[in-house]
C-alpha cells in the first residue's frame, strides 16, 4: 500500500485528482466551511483575521496536494536533492504568492465578492514571517521560490524562530524596537512533525578509547541536549511544484529533565525546559556585524545537526548507503553561519556511524557548496577556541584534525609559514579562534560569490590563498530575484500592461521582457506605463501618510533607498545631498531642481549607534523639509517604519530612482537594485555588487553612474585618505557638513549629529566627502531628464526589458549546472 500515488488516494474518496479545487465554486465552499468547522464562525461574525485564517488554509490545502505530488515525482526521478541551510528566511506574505501560483486569484476573488468580501483587504491581514535580517534571508526565500518553480528536488533548512526581526517604530525621531510576535495569530502556513525530531547534544566532554575490536572510537559525553522538531512550510513554485521549507523549534528533551539525575526535581526540570526552548526564541537582529554570543552559535548547531540528522534518515529511509551521501545530495551552506555543518557531519559519519576518517572526508567535501556574501571584515564569522570547546568539544577536536591534516598539505606544497599561518582554520593573532570561513571553503567542493565583482574580490582578496592552490573550486553565480514576487504580484498594473503587449511568457522566463525593448518609443504604450506608475505612487502617498504621517504629491520624482542601515551603504551621503538641495532653495537657487520626495526606510542594529543616528537624521532631516514653507512644495522626506517584505512590495512598484550608493567594493550584490529596476525605476548607482552588471545590461546610457570604483577606493585609502581636504574645498560641502551641528536640525541641539559630523571629518571610512560632488552632479543630471517625462519614460521601459538577467530562474539554473551538477525535473508541461 506504500507504493500507491496520490491519485489512487483521491480516487477512492470520489475525486479526481486533477480536479484539485481550483473552481471559485470549490474555493467558496472550502472557504466557508474551513470558517464554520475550523474556526467556528459565520461570515456575519468574524474578526479580519478569523476571514485570513479560513482563506490561507484553504489556499494550504491545494499547496500541500501539489506538495505531495511533486514528493511523489521527485522519489520517482531519484535525482540528487539539494539542501539549503540558512540560518535566515524572508518568506514574505504567503497567500498572494501561493495564490498566483496555484493560478486561482481570479477565481478566489469571485468566491469572496460573492460573500461580499474582498481578496486584497484580507491579503493585507497577513503577518509575514520576519526569519531574516535582509538580503542574505530574503535571497534564500527567493531561491526556494525558484527551485519549487523549476522542479529541483529541495529542502530549505533553518530555524523556527518564535520572536523575528524585530518590529521597528519611531519615537521622537529614533528607531525603538519591539518584540515581533508573529505567531501571534497562529501560522496556517505551517504544518507540525512531532514524529521529525533529533536530539542534539551540547557541551561536556569527550572520551578516547579503542574497542573491543581494537577500532579506536570517541565517545561525546555531553553536558545537556535539547530535541528539535520539525515545522514545514510548504513553498509552491508557478504552475505546478511544491518543495518545504523545514524549520526547526528547540524543545526540552523529556528523559534528560526526568532522570534520576534530578530525581523529583520538577522546579528544575521546568527551568531546563526553559533553557531549552531559549535556543529558537529570537533571531539575532545583527546584519553584517557579529554579536559573538553563545546563543548565536548554539542556534547555529543546533539547526545544523538537526538537518544534517533529518538527511541522514532520509538517505536510510530511501534505501541508500551513507558511502552515497554526497551522490544524492548537495548542501549549501548559506555564508558561514551553518558551517559547522562541515564538522558535524564528519562527527556524525565518523563517531555514529563508524566511517573512516579519509573516506568521510571524500563525503563531506563532496557534498557542500559555500556561497560567501560579504567581504567586510567585521562580518566574517570567528568563534573564540574556548567557547568552541566548551560548547562543542567533539567539532573543535574535529576541527584540529581536519586543519593538521590540511595544514600538513599545505607545506607538502611548498608554502611559506607565513602563508600557512594565513591559511590556518585557527586564528593565532590574540585570543586563538576558528575562522568559519576557511572552514567552509576547505569543507567545500565549490566556493561562490554573489556577483561577478564580488567574486573576483573574493578570489582576489579574501580568500586569495585558497583560489590560488584550488583555482577551480571559486566560480559566481550573481543573485537573482523571485520576479513573480516582485513584479506579478506586488506591481499588478504593471504585470497588466506588460502581459498585453508580450504576453506572459516572462513569467517563466523573464528574459522574454526584451519584446519590451521596441515599444520603448511608442507614446501611447509610454503613457500606459506613466499612469501605471503614477497609480501606484498614489498607493505609496497614501500609505506614507499614514505610516510617516508626510504627505505627498504623486506627481513628484520619488527618490527611493531602502535597506538595512549601514554606514556602507551610505544612507547619509543621500541625506547630504537632500540638505544640500535644502540650503539652494533657501538661498533662492533652487530652479533647477525637480520636485522630489526622498524615501527611506530600513532597521538598524539595536546596538549600533551610528546606523541609529542616521535614522535619527532622516527623520530630523524630514522634520526640517517638510514643515519649511519654503521648501516643501520642492521637497518632501519620508522615513516609512518596520521595512519588510509586505512593504517592500509596496515600494518598489512606486520608486522612480533607485539609490544604490554603497562605497565601490562593499556591497557584495544587492538585491533591492534589481527589484527595483525590474519595476521600472532608473538606478542611480556606484560600481559596487550587481550594480556593474545592472548597469552592463541596461546600457550606460540608462544608468545613472558616480563615485569610485573599488580599485580607486583602494587607491585612495593606500595614499592616505584625508576627509577634511574635501571640506575645505568644496563650499557646498563644507556649508552641509556645518549645517549638521548648526542647531537648525533635531530641535537646536548642536551635540546632537556631532558624532557623524566628526566621524565624517575625522576618519569618514566609506568615503563619501570624496564621492559627494559626483554624487550631487549626476542627480543634477537626473532632475533635468525628469523633467523630460518622455524621455524618462522611455528610459524606464528600456530598463525594464533589460533586466531579464536577475531572476533567481537564471541563478538557480547557474547553481544547478556549476556547482549541484543537477537537472531541473519539470513535472507538469
Ligand atoms: C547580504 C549582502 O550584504 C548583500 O550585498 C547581498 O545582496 C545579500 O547578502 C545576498 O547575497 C548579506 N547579509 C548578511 C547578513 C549577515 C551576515 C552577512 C551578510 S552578507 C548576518
Amino acid at each position: 500500500s506504500h507504493n500507491k500515488s496520490i491519485e489512487h488516494y483521491f480516487s477512492t474518496i470520489g475525486e479526481k485528482a486533477d480536479e484539485i479545487g481550483l473552481s471559485k465554486e470549490k474555493i467558496k465552499k472550502d472557504f466557508l466551511q474551513k470558517l464554520f468547522y475550523q474556526l467556528g464562525r459565520v461570515p456575519a461574525v468574524t474578526t479580519s483575521n478569523d476571514l485570513y485564517t479560513a482563506l490561507a488554509l484553504t489556499v494550504r490545502d491545494r499547496v500541500l496536494r501539489q506538495f505531495v505530488r511533486s514528493t511523489e515525482e521527485f522519489s520517482k526521478k531519484n535525482s540528487r536533492g539539494i539542501a539549503y541551510f540558512s540560518a535566515e528566511y524572508l518568506p514574505g506574505p504567503h497567500l498572494g504568492n501561493n495564490l498566483l501560483n496555484l493560478e486561482i486569484v481570479d477565481e478566489t476573488r469571485e468566491a469572496l465578492k460573492e460573500l461580499d468580501l474582498e481578496l486584497d483587504e484580507i491579503i493585507e491581514q497577513e503577518v509575514e514571517p520576519g526569519l531574516g535580517n535582509g538580503g542574505l534571508g530574503r535571497l534564500a526565500s527567493c531561491y526556494m521560490d525558484s527551485l519549487a518553480t523549476l522542479g529541483i528536488p529541495a529542502i530549505g533548512y533553518g530555524i523556527r524562530y518564535e520572536f523575528g526581526i524585530f518590529k521597528q517604530e519611531i519615537k521622537e525621531g529614533w528607531q525603538s524596537e519591539a518584540t515581533d510576535k508573529w505567531l501571534h495569530y497562529g501560522n496556517p502556513w505551517e504544518v507540525i512533525r512531532p514524529e521529525v525530531s533529533y536530539v542534539v547534544k551540547f557541551g561536556g566532554r569527550t572520551i578516547h578509547s579503542t574497542n573491543e575490536n581494537n577500532k579506536y572510537a570517541v565517545e561525546w559525553e555531553p553536558e545537556s541536549e535539547v530535541v528539535g522538531t520539525a515545522y514545514d512550510t510548504p513553498v509552491l513554485g508557478y504552475q505546478s511544484n511544491g518543495i518545504i521549507m523545514r524549520l526547526w523549534k528547540a524543545e526540552a528533551t523529556e528523559s534528560f529533565d526526568f532522570s534520576v539525575y534530578n530525581m523529583g526535581d520538577y522546579y528544575k526540570a521546568v527551568e531546563k525546559k526553559v533553557r531549552s526552548e531559549n535556543i529558537t526564541k529570537v533571531l539575532y537582529p545583527n546584519d553584517e556585524n557579529l554579536s559573538g554570543k553563545e546563543l548565536r552559535l548554539r542556534q547555529q548547531y543546533f539547526f545544523v545537526s538537526c538537518s544534517l540528522q533529518d538527511m541522514i534518515r532520509l538517505n536510510f529511509v530511501q534505501g541508500r548507503k551513507l558511502e552515497e551521501f554526497h551522490e544524492k545530495f548537495a548542501i549549501q551552506l548559506n555564508d558561514t553561519h551553518p558551517s559547522i555543518a562541515v564538522a558535524e557531519l564528519m562527527r556524525l559519519l565518523v563517531d555514529e556511524h563508524e566511517m573512516e576518517w579519509k573516506q568521510a572526508w571524500k563525503i563531506t567535501r563532496n557534498t557542500f557548496a559555500y556561497t560567501n556574501h560579504t567581504l567586510l571584515p567585521e562580518a566574517l564569522e570567528k568563534w573564540s577556541v574556548s567557547l568552541m570547546g566548551r560548547l562543542l568539544p567533539r567539532h573543535l577536536e574535529i576541527i584540529y584534525e581536519i586543519n593538521s591534516r590540511f595544514l600538513h598539505e599545505l607545506r607538502e606544497k611548498g608554502l611559506s609559514g607565513e602563508q600557512i599561518a594565513r591559511m590556518s582554520l585557527i586564528d593565532e593573532h590574540g585570543e586563538p579562534s576558528v575562522r568559519m570561513a576557511h572552514l567552509a571553503t576547505v569543507g567545500s567542493f565549490r566556493v561562490n560569490g554573489v556577483s561577478q565583482l564580488h567574486s573576483r574580490l573574493l578570489k582576489t582578496q579574501v580568500l586569495n590563498d585558497f583560489a590560488e592552490i584550488w583555482p577551480d573550486k571559486f566560480t559566481n553565480v550573481t543573485n537573482g530575484v523571485a520576479h513573480r514576487r516582485f513584479l506579478a504580484v506586488s506591481n499588478p498594473g504593471l504585470s497588466r500592461l506588460i502581459t498585453e503587449k508580450i504576453g506572459n511568457g516572462w513569467l517563466t522566463d523573464l528574459t522574454t521582457l526584451k519584446r519590451l525593448e521596441k515599444f520603448a518609443d511608442d507614446e501611447i504604450f509610454q503613457k500606459q506605463w506613466m499612469e501605471v506608475k503614477l497609480e501606484n505612487k498614489k498607493l505609496l502617498s497614501q500609505l506614507l501618510e499614514e505610516r510617516a504621517g508626510v504627505k505627498i504629491d504623486p506627481t513628484m520624482l520619488f527618490d527611493v533607498q531602502v535597506k538595512r542601515i549601514h554606514e556602507y551603504k551610505r544612507q547619509h551621503l543621500m541625506l547630504l545631498h537632500i540638505l544640500d538641495l535644502y540650503l539652494k532653495i533657501k538661498d533662492g537657487k533652487g530652479e533647477n531642481i525637480a520636485p522630489s520626495a526622498f524615501i527611506f526606510a530600513g532597521k538598524a542594529a539595536p546596538g549600533y549607534f551610528m546606523a541609529k543616528l542616521i535614522i535619527r537624521l532622516v527623520t530630523a532631516v524630514a522634520d526640517l523639509v517638510n514643515n519649511d514653507k519654503d521648501v516643501n512644495k520642492i521637497l518632501k522626506v519620508a522615513f516609512l517604519p518596520n521595512f519588510s517584505v509586505k512593504q517592500a512590495q509596496r515600494v518598489y512598484p512606486a520608486a522612480d530612482l533607485s539609490e544604490q550608493i554603497s562605497m565601490a567594493g562593499k556591497e557584495a550584490s544587492g538585491t533591492g537594485n534589481m527589484k527595483f529596476a525590474l519595476n521600472g525605476a532608473l538606478t542611480i548607482g556606484t560600481l559596487d555588487g550587481a550594480n556593474v552588471e545592472i548597469r552592463e545590461e541596461v546600457g550606460e546610457e540608462n544608468f545613472f553612474l558616480f563615485g569610485q570604483t573599488t580599485e580607486e577606493v583602494q587607491e585612495t585609502r593606500r595614499l592616505g585618505y584625508r576627509p577634511s581636504k574635501y571640506y575645505e574645498e568644496q563650499e557646498d560641502l563644507e556649508r552641509v557638513l556645518d549645517f549638521l551641528v548648526s542647531g537648525e536640525l533635531g530641535n537646536g541641539d548642536h551635540e546632537l549629529f556631532r558624532p557623524l559630523y566628526n566621524n565624517l571629518l575625522q576618519q569618514d571610512p566609506y568615503q563619501l566627502l570624496k564621492d559627494f560632488k559626483s554624487y550631487c552632479e549626476r542627480k543634477h543630471e537626473i532632475h533635468q531628464i525628469w523633467k523630460d517625462q518622455k524621455e524618462w519614460t522611455r528610459r524606464s521601459i528600456l530598463n525594464v526589458s533589460r533586466v531579464g538577467k536577475f531572476s533567481s530562474d537564471r541563478s538557480i539554473l547557474e547553481y544547478c549546472q556549476n556547482i549541484w551538477n543537477v537537472e531541473p525535473v519539470k513535472l507538469r508541461d
